[in-house]
């Protein structure tokens, strides 16, 4: 049964692929699932049928058959769960996965929380100190992460589900000038962003975009 999500109709990037479908898109496409994609408008995200699909009125969500998900990161996890994109050695996997949790749950809170001061804190008299604060906050962890990678490709052996995820969360940062001070990890988000399925799903994301800004 070909799954169906949902993404913005016009999502606020312009196509940049920083809405958290990109991430379900990118593992659908590397594990060769063909999928449907229904656009929300920001008000439809937040009427009743929504809602029963994501209580938080957001989007991605995941529909197949009887099961509905939301949270990109367990949509991932499930699509990753059947085909490629996790290890089949148990430890391996059980590695992976944790990798997947770093990157949700320690990696982006300080970049969200830096892009959210940017949106709704930017007049205020502290707003540049609580900025240096914030992308201090963030340096910390890409040092950490940036010493983990050292020279490795990927966060451990084979791509898998945990650098998905942790490139999808490290995008978030382009354009604030913080990666570019730990070139592997600079590196490593290029490499993800090289893969033929990364480029297909931030294609399909973009052309969304595109056909809602010439209509
Ligand atoms: N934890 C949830 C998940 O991982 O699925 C978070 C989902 C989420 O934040 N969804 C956002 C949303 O629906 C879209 S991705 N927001 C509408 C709302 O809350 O009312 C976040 C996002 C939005 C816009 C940009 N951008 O313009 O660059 C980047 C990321």
């Amino acid at each position: 049964m070909t799954p169906t999500i949902t993404a913005f109709e016009r999502s606020p990037d312009r196509g940049k692929g920083q809405a958290r479908d990109m991430r379900v898109r990118w593992a659908l496409e590397e594990v060769g699932q063909p999928y449907d994609v229904r656009l929300v408008s920001f008000s439809e995200m937040k009427q009743p049928t929504h809602r029963a699909l994501q209580p938080f009125g957001q989007i991605p969500t995941y529909e197949e058959g009887d099961l509905a998900l939301f949270e990109s990161g367990a949509i991932v996890f499930h699509v990753a769960q059947r085909a490629g994109l996790l290890p089949e050695d148990a430890n391996a996997r059980a590695r992976a996965i944790t990798w997947m949790f770093a990157a949700l749950s320690t990696i982006e809170p300080p970049i969200l929380e830096r892009e959210s001061t940017g949106y709704l804190e930017r007049d205020k008299t502290w707003y540049a100190e609580r900025l240096l604060m914030l992308e201090d906050r963030i340096r910390n962890r890409l040092g950490d992460l940036s010493r983990r990678l050292g020279k490795a490709d990927w966060l451990d052996g084979a791509f898998s589900a945990g650098d998905l995820v942790m490139v999808g969360v490290l995008r978030r940062l382009n354009g604030s000038g913080l990666l570019e001070e730990y070139q592997n990890l600079s590196a490593y988000v290029a490499r993800g962003e090289a893969r033929p399925a990364f480029k297909r799903a931030f294609d399909a994301q973009l052309a969304v975009f595109t056909a809602a800004s010439s209509g």
